[in-house]
């Protein structure tokens, strides 16, 4: 009996010397945010991607335990991922897309359903994943997709004819957004990236097709009104696609009061290994205007669009994002063999991901600590 209490109590104090090891405290009592009113949850979220930053460079990826190359999560499945599959751990940040959230749909406009995206987004919390969320709305004006360039931001904004749809549209997506919950009822921080890649034209609230003030406000309005709706769980990014010129990444920016996050989407669209110095170059851009505001930066969207190249990750990627003091680097969705962005176990560059993966300033969601409050 003596001896069995004194296991017992080797192995709890075992446990606790690991656990302590593994957990970090930290004071939230002097951050501000977009949102005054942000939960504690949603400081201690913006604190520990800072904390991420100084240590190195999350793994980040898109519809991460939605789907992979040739599978898809049920509502019963366990919490698959392709990296996962290749490395043996999991993506720190987890992507997801409330595309048609606004219609009241109960898929997104990638068929992912919204109550599987609901439980996995509280299990990917839970094992201390940072989880982020982006809209791929329809045109209120013409209920085409995001990519109808038909203009429409003006007319959503006060005043505008579309303003009352558009209020049931947010409406809809503050619901989802509070019903994101742990199992004690806790409403869990998100990263919410709204109205991204506006300097380009692909999108209504792209470039040329709204004026940069149409934007501006949208992004204020939007933001005002997730306040309006009692929506605290969340950090607001703001991420331009890749850059023309420097000035193009301020040239949408709402302001210091509405944005927590800074990003930028950068593809290596010809697979080429000019895109290390477009990495350099668009990621320098972003760092000054972060670091000025002190606000943290990642790469919220990247890929190789042409994946040839068997040693890309190591090779191209890595080059151009080591030492830059991004939080995350996200890779977009691996939807199907012509259309993927991170890697699966017969990819053509896993074993360029692996060797990626080891390197110390890698970090996936096991290897960062446990972020808790300091009371
Ligand atoms: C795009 C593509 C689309 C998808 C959209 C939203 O970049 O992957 O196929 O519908 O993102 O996830």
């Amino acid at each position: 009996m003596k001896n069995t209490f004194r296991l017992t109590y080797f192995v709890i104090s075992l446990l606790l010397f690991y656990s302590c090891g593994s957990t970090k405290y930290i004071d939230i009592s002097e951050t501000k945010l977009t949102d005054d009113a942000a939960t504690p949850e949603t400081k201690l979220l913006f604190q520990k991607i800072k904390s991420i930053a100084n240590d190195g460079i999350g793994i980040g990826h898109q519809d991460a335990t939605a789907y992979g190359l040739n599978w898809k999560a049920s509502d019963k499945d366990t919490f698959r991922n392709d990296i996962h599959d290749v490395v043996g751990k999991y993506p720190l940040v987890h992507g997801w897309e409330i595309g048609h959230i606004e219609l009241g749909n109960t898929i997104n406009l990638d068929t992912v359903s919204f109550n599987l995206m609901r439980k996995q987004i509280a299990t990917a919390h839970k094992l201390g994943g940072i989880n982020t969320i982006s809209w791929h709305l329809d045109n209120p004006a013409t209920d085409g997709s995001s990519w109808d360039p038909t203009p429409a931001a003006g007319s959503i904004l006060p005043n505008g004819e579309n303003r009352d749809k558009y209020l049931t549209w947010v409406n809809r997506l503050a619901d989802f957004i509070k019903s994101l919950k742990t199992d004690s009822g806790t409403a869990i921080p998100v990263v919410f990236r709204p109205y991204h890649e506006m300097n380009g034209s692909w999108f209504w609230w792209g470039a040329n097709n709204c004026t940069t003030e149409e934007y501006k406000e949208l992004f204020r309005d939007l933001v005002n009104l997730m306040k309006e709706k009692s929506v605290h769980n969340l950090l607001y990014a703001y991420a331009p696609n890749s850059l023309n010129s420097p000035e193009e990444y301020e040239r949408f920016y709402p302001g210091d009061e509405y944005v927590d996050i800074l990003g930028i989407d950068i593809y290596n669209h010809s697979g080429d290994s000019s895109f290390v110095e477009k990495l350099k170059k668009d990621i320098g851009v972003m760092r000054d205007f972060a670091e000025t505001r002190n606000k943290p930066y990642a790469i919220t969207e990247t890929g190789n669009v042409k994946p040839e190249n068997p040693n890309w990750f190591t090779e191209i990627l890595y080059p151009g994002i080591e030492n830059s003091g991004i939080a995350w680097v996200l890779f977009w969705r691996n939807a199907r063999e012509n259309h993927y962005f991170a890697t699966y176990p017969s990819e053509i560059a896993a074993d360029s991901f692996k060797k990626l993966g080891q390197k110390n300033d890698i970090l996936f969601m096991e290897d960062v600590k446990t972020y808790k409050i300091k009371k």
